[in-house]
């Protein structure tokens, strides 16, 4: 999913140092409002797709993941994160998956770390 050469150190070190940061439930929760209001445009409490793309994008772009955001992607993710179905994402939903996110990444980031050497 990701290619450590194409990170320098500092740039593991710091996605590293993020997602360490956020495997704290509180610093998870406070992070995720966050960016739960900077993405809801619209601010009407709720994300939609175009604003869960342009999440999305961004994520993808920041954590150099090799991922293509198109519509079929942003309607997949946004089918896992709707758990309750009603077609928009509640704060408390982006977060359980921002937490599920964190748990998985973290391992492949730090290994990447480790293995970026000096
Ligand atoms: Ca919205
Ligand atoms: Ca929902």
């Amino acid at each position: 999913m990701i290619n450590p050469s194409e990170f320098t150190k500092e740039e593991l070190e710091g996605i590293n140092k993020t997602l360490a940061e956020l495997s704290d439930p509180d610093a998870l929760k406070e992070e995720v409002k966050k960016i739960f209001d900077s993405y809801d445009a619209d601010e009407n409490g709720y994300l939609d797709r175009s604003e869960l793309k342009n999440f999305l994008n961004e994520i993808s772009t920041s954590l150099k993941l090799k991922m293509y955001i198109d519509d079929t992607v942003v309607d997949h993710v946004f089918g896992t994160i709707d758990q309750d179905k009603n077609h928009q994402i509640e704060l408390d939903e982006l977060e359980e998956y921002v937490r599920q996110f964190v748990e998985k990444m973290l391992p492949i980031y730090s290994k990447a770390l480790e293995e970026s050497g000096e």
